[in-house]
């Protein structure tokens, strides 16, 4: 039905399929599709990436967007449904700046749904079904920190109590990873103030063979045990709904694999040297091995879970069970949790609205590099999700609104000038966030840092700043503040 939407101090022709109901700063409003006219023109839209890596931020409305190149790093970076989509839009949300300092903004209150804009509406839908809107007309602060609320009653909320201060083994060594190398990090790390002890990627047969490698003879358990005994919670990494085709699962359980209506399988993004591909976590037998999966690292002593490339989980596909792609995820995510309750969770490469009230964390941006910038990516290839710390940065400090319902992963710091091209200013970005967000992490082993940088480790590691937000990117920390305006220019 066509009727004005009263929003205070706005008068709105809308369109959605039940009357709108009147709640605190906006209106909550029913159906498939909503579609509201804004009075706005080409404003700045607010868009909201599906995924941890999936660049967010304010775009302009007047500047279509550019797809990212090659086609196959859309499905990484992306949402592949509309990665190449001429009209501005965004997973779950969308918002417009009015122009006098509020903001419009419609968001859904369930999963599968994305937002659009042009020059004069603002439409939702849900990809299936349909499910209830929140539209709000306000400050920033408050507008986002409204739907936050309501997505938190629908959705749930996680990561209670402060977040964790990981050391995880990704940023220094990648995949070159030993049982030998992490123990001699682990001898190092005695004393400093770290709860978790995260194993990155580089320990198992093949990503989709979750075993030890050979260069970890003495298996996973014992490791776990070295780390309790270090004083840090063990954690692992895992890409559970991801496939390698060299692997041993890709061969023998084929019927396993995300297929399309035709039958061909899903392809999930380009990695390690080769394509990769999904897992339809509706197959009876893939939950199945998915629960033994948790339950054995689980029962080696892994008790902080970074689960990664997990938007695999919600790629369009013909499913055994015909649910929508990401109530197919929030499921497979769901039996992850119940099968581990006990189990922190790190959602990585995750879709963010579909992971929350489920995982104890999120990463909300793409990879930090101790490089600053991945320009020519960038710029020839409209690629802001490449790893580099101001692509982390920027991702991240437009998903500070979602600090309210689940701990925020703005991914790791650096304190060493070893193989850092990161200028100090750079590094003190990226430490500034980490201490907005609470989420401390480093790969930096101590034998790395020279005493000073070891000593500036400790402090970050301790220090916990009262944090107050002054303006979008303007924090106060205790008294002083920290300013990301200038690089977060569009
Ligand atoms: C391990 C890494 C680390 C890291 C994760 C994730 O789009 N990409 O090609 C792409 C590749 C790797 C990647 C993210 C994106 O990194 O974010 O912290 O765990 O996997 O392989």
């Amino acid at each position: 039905m066509e009727r004005p939407l009263t929003l205070p101090g706005l008068i709105l022709p809308a369109r959605s399929e039940a009357p709108p109901r009147d709640v605190p700063g906006g209106l909550i409003l029913s159906g498939r599709e909503v579609t509201l006219h804004h009075p706005f023109g080409f404003t700045r839209f607010y868009r909201h990436g599906w995924q941890s890596w999936s660049p967010t931020g304010w775009v302009e409305l007047g500047a279509p967007p550019v797809p990212i190149d090659p086609p196959i790093r859309r499905t990484q970076a992306e949402d592949p449904v509309y990665a190449a989509s001429r009209l501005p839009g965004g997973s779950g949300l969308g918002a417009l700046e009015s122009g006098d300092g509020r903001l419009l903004l419609l968001g859904a209150l369930g999963i599968g749904a994305r937002v659009e804009a042009d020059g004069a509406t603002l439409r939702g839908f849900y990809e299936e079904g349909s499910g209830e809107w929140f539209a709000g007309y306000s400050d920033e602060e408050t507008v986002f920190a409204r739907y936050a609320e309501l997505l938190g009653d629908r959705l749930g909320r996680r990561g209670h109590g402060p977040p964790s201060r990981v050391w995880c083994s990704w940023y220094s060594f990648y995949q070159g990873i030993s049982e030998e190398i992490l123990t001699a990090v682990l001898d190092d790390l005695r004393g400093f103030p770290f709860q978790v002890f995260q194993i990155d990627d580089g320990w198992q047969i093949d990503v989709g063979d979750w075993e030890p490698n050979a260069r970890f003879p003495s298996g996973m358990e014992a490791l776990a045990r070295r780390i309790e005994a270090a004083g840090f919670t063990p954690g692992l990494w895992l890409a559970p709904f991801l496939v390698r085709p060299s692997s041993r699962l890709f061969r023998d359980r084929p019927e396993w694999l995300l297929r399309d209506e035709q039958g061909r399988p899903v392809l999930a993004g380009f990695n390690w040297g080769d394509f990769t591909y999904a897992l339809d976590t509706t197959h009876p037998e893939v939950a199945g091995w998915l629960v033994d999966l948790i339950r054995r690292v689980g029962g080696w002593g892994y008790r902080y879970l970074k689960l990664d490339f997990i938007y695999a989980g919600a790629l369009p596909g013909a499913r055994r069970e015909r649910i929508p792609r990401e109530a197919a995820y929030r499921q497979a995510l769901a039996a992850v949790h119940e099968t581990a309750p006990d189990a922190y969770i790190l959602a990585c490469g995750a879709p963010i609205l579909a992971s929350l009230g489920i995982a104890d964390a999120l990463r909300v941006g793409p990879d930090c590099a101790p490089v600053w910038n991945n320009e020519a990516r960038a710029r020839n290839l409209h690629d802001r999700s490449g790893p580099a710390a101001l692509n982390a940065l920027r991702t991240t400090l437009h998903r500070l609104w979602l600090l309210r319902l689940v701990h925020v992963d703005p991914d790791v710091v650096y304190f060493r000038s070893r193989d850092n091209q990161l200028t100090s200013r750079q590094r003190a970005y990226l430490r500034d966030l980490a201490l907005i967000t609470g989420y401390k992490g480093t790969s930096d082993p101590p034998a790395w840092l020279d005493r000073e940088e070891r000593d500036a480790l400790r402090i970050f590691l301790e220090t916990t700043p009262r944090v107050r937000r002054l303006g979008r990117y303007r924090f106060g920390l205790d008294d002083r503040e920290a300013d990301f305006s200038e690089i977060v220019a569009v």
